[in-house]
């Protein structure tokens, strides 16, 4: 960001939130004053909660590398020549955790070289900054360089909230959102509800600010904060380092939040001047009063918030999370007794520490002294422990200060600066296929086959200096607040609780230089696309609907249960063809629990008679047929991360509409996007009365309206027609998509 920007955005600020504050005749939510100060048009937006769509102009664009490619494919298709607001891409998801920091990057580049070429030449040409791979993961390396108190940023990752922590709104989104911005137009979200968390007291022993997101997991629930700002504030809030803070906006993400925010306070100007960015901290001290909300609404955030939440620092035990789902919460001391009573394997196979949720100063040196209190008395990791800095500033800094050695002499492995083993990039050589067993991390998801592609593997989350001394224990048994472990002769440890810094007393050790700026002028540049290659396929737009109402339409897959996006298009080995709409189409449903079968990712083709099919080949198969077909599904269906594949696919196969009792933010956007219709049931029971061979119709789709309910029949193999009512949340501009087939096709 320029300090023009950053100048010119808070000159502007007393004047906009000074009408807000009138027009809404209230005092503002900090929240609330960041949006007021992006809208559109301040005058004639609608601002009811929950209800009206934003029109907002965003300060900037990230994008890392697994989303961009479609992102940039469909800002290529609108036939820009410059992106209209600052962007950057960060390559770090397609770099697979293998043997270690440098082999592992070398050999993500010659794998990916022509993703990462076309990344480079599109970033060149269209005016976007490029981070190469290696320099970390895009949520670190944006708060490290872009992200300021006030500011409004979307980000085509889920967990860019992580910015939250430095004041900032920051909001994951699918491509399609980022390329629509990129090319000059406003950006289009639901006006979130606002839940406030007070904080109170202050973080003791081992306590982390991962705990309060853990706990708040347990609390709200992976639906709870969908289409709501979690907005933090109270006395315990600035006592709360800034990258803890970010830790905790980061995983507000597992809460379906649309995004988290804590107010400007001295850790966030700490953070700014020792990232070099002195002049930053100034400019927002000066403008503190917009940066947090007013005073009313801290002594009385009853009045403001949708729902309050107190939690009292002080009294917060360490949690750990999981398995399968992060709003499985428990406090570590109730782990041991719930490990056994469910069979979870106690044996700890792996250890994980960092990714861009938990990979700060702070973090790594509360870690490295919980390792070297183990090492001094004699213990080594009973489980593989990896370690996954963020950036590169933080990977030459543990060099430095020597938490790379201790970690090393503990039998670590320090991985690149990248997400490897979060998102499934992680070849492991330890467990057999489909063998069940128990791992720890302190990343942010956790749903099966996340990490290794193996749905037996049972992944725990907790903060890094939990999962440090759970490394020395091996064992789900141990809980290091109170427990001991025995060392080689005998000797009983306990641990101290752990002590580390904030910031680096000695200031950030700089890496490479891993940021290329774009060309001044890119009108002779061309994006590189290998004609015949299998990694990137240049996008054709979808049919336009023709006018009529969805027919008798077989039913693909009846998903049962959590339906995330990783089990609507997995991750892992299928993140090659993040480019290819074809190929990574052959993942569709390959996690989904099907209920019309016992294998996951397999169905019937009903037309044909055939079962034990991929979903992906029984739709390609109704696609040859030129028949479409609908998806059924359960609660918070879409859950997790923003990648539009898990809607593009769907809509490239012939789905017409996406029937469910609700659904995740983002991934309902993407569906309208691509011209898929969301519906979700009027009365959620209707969801049993689907079954494998039945048809369905969608009838009276000339009459679409915002607000007006959609007529479903289920028509039953032996003719009876059962009629419901499913609603949709479009407006009239969605409907037009739905229509044009496309948000794309709507724009040309
Ligand atoms: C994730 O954490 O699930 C990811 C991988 O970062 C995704 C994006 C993707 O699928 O590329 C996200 O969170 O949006
Ligand atoms: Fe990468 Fe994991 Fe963070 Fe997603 S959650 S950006 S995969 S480190």
């Amino acid at each position: 960001m320029s300090v023009e920007s950053i100048k010119k955005l808070y000159a502007s600020m007393p004047e906009l939130v000074g009408r807000a504050r009138k027009k809404f005749g209230r005092p503002l939510t900090l929240a609330e004053k960041i949006l007021v100060s992006h809208a559109d048009n301040l005058d004639t937006q609608v601002w009811e909660r929950g209800k009206a769509q934003l029109l907002l102009r965003p300060d900037r664009v990230a994008m890392q590398d697994a989303t961009a490619q479609m992102a940039l494919l469909q800002f290529i298709q609108a036939g820009k020549k410059k992106v209209a607001v600052a962007s950057t891409v960060h390559c770090d998801h397609l770099i697979r955790a293998q043997s270690g920091a440098r082999d592992d990057v070398e050999r993500a580049i010659s794998e990916n070289k022509e993703v990462y070429n076309f990344l480079r030449s599109a970033a060149r040409k269209f005016g976007i900054g490029f981070w190469k791979p290696g320099a970390g993961i895009i949520h670190q390396v944006v708060l490290e360089n872009y992200a300021f108190p006030g500011a409004l940023l979307i980000g085509t990752d889920s967990h860019t909230p992580n910015g939250g922590g430095l004041g900032m709104l920051a909001i994951g989104v699918g491509g399609a959102d980022a390329g629509e911005v990129m090319a000059g137009l406003p950006w289009e979200v639901l006006h979130p509800k606002l839940i406030g968390v007070r904080l109170t007291g202050r973080l003791q022993g081992w306590a982390s600010p991962k705990d309060v997101i853990l706990y708040l997991c347990g609390l709200l629930t992976v639906k709870g904060g969908t289409n709501k700002i979690i907005e933090y504030f109270g006395p315990g809030a600035s006592s709360i380092s800034c990258t803890g803070k970010g830790t905790i906006t980061n995983m507000g993400a597992e809460l379906g939040a649309t995004t988290s925010i804590f107010p400007f306070d001295e850790k966030m100007a700490d953070y700014l001047k020792m990232t070099e960015r002195a002049e930053w901290a100034r400019l927002a001290e000066a403008n503190r009063e917009n940066l947090t909300a007013d005073a009313d609404v801290l002594s009385t955030p009853e009045r403001f918030f949708d729902q309050v939440v107190e939690i009292n620092l002080s009294e917060l035990e360490p949690h750990v999370v999981g398995p399968h789902t992060p709003d499985l919460a428990r406090p570590i001391s109730k782990l041991s007794a719930e490990a056994k009573e469910k069979g979870y394997p106690v044996q700890l196979k792996a250890a994980l520490i960092g990714s861009c949720t938990n990979s700060s100063y702070e973090d790594i040196s509360r870690s490295a002294h919980v390792a070297r209190q183990g090492l001094k008395a004699g213990l080594k990791a009973k489980a593989s422990f990896l370690v996954t800095p963020g950036s590169e500033r933080i990977y030459h800094t543990m060099i430095r200060d020597g938490f790379m050695k201790t970690f090393e002499q503990m039998g670590g492995t320090v991985l690149a600066n990248a997400c490897g083993p979060c998102i499934g990039q992680w070849k492991r050589a330890d467990i057999q296929a489909k063998e069940s067993n128990s791992i720890i991390s302190s990343y942010n998801r956790n749903f099966p086959g996340r990490n290794d592609g193996n749905a037996e593997t049972l992944s725990f989350l907790s903060s890094p200096e939990i999962v440090t001394a759970m490394a020395f224990a091996g064992s789900l048994d141990f809980n290091p607040v109170t427990g001991t472990l025995t060392t080689a002769d005998g000797t009983k440890i306990k641990f101290e609780p752990p002590q580390g810094e904030e910031l680096p007393a000695k200031g950030f050790a700089k890496g490479e230089e891993g940021f290329e700026p774009p060309a001044e002028s890119g009108d002779k540049l061309e994006v590189e696309i290998p004609p015949t290659s299998e990694r990137l396929q240049l996008l054709k737009p979808f049919p336009r609907w023709n006018g009529k109402d969805f027919e008798k339409l077989p039913i693909l897959i009846k998903a049962k249960g959590k339906c995330t996006t990783d089990h609507i298009s997995p991750a892992g080995p299928w993140l090659k063809y993040r480019g290819h709409l074809d190929k990574i189409s052959d993942n569709m449903f390959l996690g989904a629990n099907n209920a019309f079968s016992g294998d996951p990712g397999k169905g019937t083709d009903v037309l044909a008679g055939e079962s034990n099919l991929t979903i992906s080949a029984i739709a390609r198969r109704y696609k040859d047929r030129g028949i479409g077909s609908v998806v059924i599904g359960d609660e918070n269906y879409g859950e997790g991360s923003s990648r539009e594949h898990a809607a593009m696919s769907p809509r490239f196969l012939g789905v017409l509409a996406v029937l469910v009792k609700s659904f995740a933010r983002i991934h309902e956007t993407n569906l309208k996007k691509q011209g898929i219709l969301p519906l979700t049931f009027a009365d959620p029971k209707d969801y049993d009365q689907f079954e494998s061979n039945d048809r369905v119709s969608i009838v009276g789709l000339s009459a679409l309206k915002p607000g007006n309910s959609v007529g479903v029949v289920i028509h039953k193999p032996d003719g009876k027609q059962i009629k419901i009512n499913a609603n949709h949340s479009m407006t009239e501009q969605q409907i037009g998509w739905f229509k044009a087939g496309s948000a794309l096709n709507a724009l040309n």
